[in-house]
């Protein structure tokens, strides 16, 4: 799991509207809109009525700067009455159940959740980032059902994209830059997997990328749409001009995907933590 930076997540509670419109030509939609969709949730639910907490956690490598406001600053857009708990770790965890908070979000150097306090329930990052950048690729497509779809690693995320996207209809290959990875995770789901990373994205038109991978535009097909989670983050000129579309952001749709997922096990009472 890549370890964000203060520095690549600097802009994230101002990034906001960039991020829909980007979101917004891809999809026809804006960020709040999928993830409510995603979720299972009406597109007018309203989310003010739910209480959330950011914790920061100082285990492991320590806090990340900017990190817990971020995660505040994308709750709030998401209607969400959010706030930072003022201490850390488990007197934060004390202080955010105390304020009756209903969803608590804190992340550790292995996971971040956003937890139900009400449901006894969470869901994680990976659930949320594999779901978002899931469901952005498929809304860009006209839907995904029959069609190609390359997943680009294997890992926590690549994996539930796959699994995500193949139940979404779509004729899922995975690869990853470790082989048997891609290999078993493609036994599991019953998909295809493909060893040759740069043969792989030329034949496809529709890719989720959950890897810090970087490929050159030179292999890209034209009218390529790229659902990225993938940190750290690069496509050179040609790859800019080939794509439909690039969907990429640090934090802001997994976490958003978390926060209509957290509150969704509420509002429909049902689900299992993921
Ligand atoms: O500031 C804090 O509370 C830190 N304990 C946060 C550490 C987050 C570590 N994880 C990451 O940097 C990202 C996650 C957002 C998802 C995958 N890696």
């Amino acid at each position: 799991m890549t370890r964000l930076t203060s520095e690549y997540i600097k802009d994230v509670p101002t990034h906001g509207a960039d991020l829909d419109s980007t979101i917004e030509a891809a999809t026809g939609r804006k960020l709040r809109q999928l993830a409510l969709e995603a979720a299972g949730l009406d597109d007018d639910t309203d989310l003010s009525v739910f209480t959330a907490a950011v914790v920061p956690i100082t285990s492991g490598l320590g806090v990340i700067g900017g990190f817990a406001q971020s995660i505040d600053a994308i709750l709030t857009r998401l209607g969400i009455d959010s706030h930072v708990t003022s201490d850390t770790d488990v007197k934060g965890f004390s202080e955010a159940t105390l304020s009756g908070a209903d969803l608590v979000f804190m992340a550790d150097d292995k996971m971040f959740v956003a937890y139900n306090t009400r449901e006894r329930k969470f869901i994680s990052n990976h659930y949320g980032t594999a779901l978002g950048y899931a469901y952005i690729l498929c809304r860009s497509s006209e839907g995904v059902r029959g069609k190609k779809v390359l997943v680009i690693g294997a890992g926590f995320v690549g994996s539930r994209s796959a699994r995500i996207l193949r139940d979404y209809g779509a004729d899922v290959t995975i690869t990853d830059i470790i082989p048997e990875k891609a290999d078993m995770v493609a036994s599991e789901l019953g998909i295809r997997s493909e060893h040759d990373v740069e043969s792989a994205v030329s034949e496809h038109m529709y890719i989720l990328n959950a890897a810090p991978a970087s490929f050159p535009g030179s292999i890209m097909r034209p009218g390529v749409i790229i659902s990225t989670s993938g940190v750290p983050h690069y496509f050179d000129e040609e790859a800019w001009s080939k794509a439909r579309a690039i969907v990429h952001d640090p934090l802001e749709i997994g976490t958003a995907f978390m926060a209509t997922c957290s509150a969704a096990f509420s509002i429909r009472g049902e689900g299992e933590s993921r």
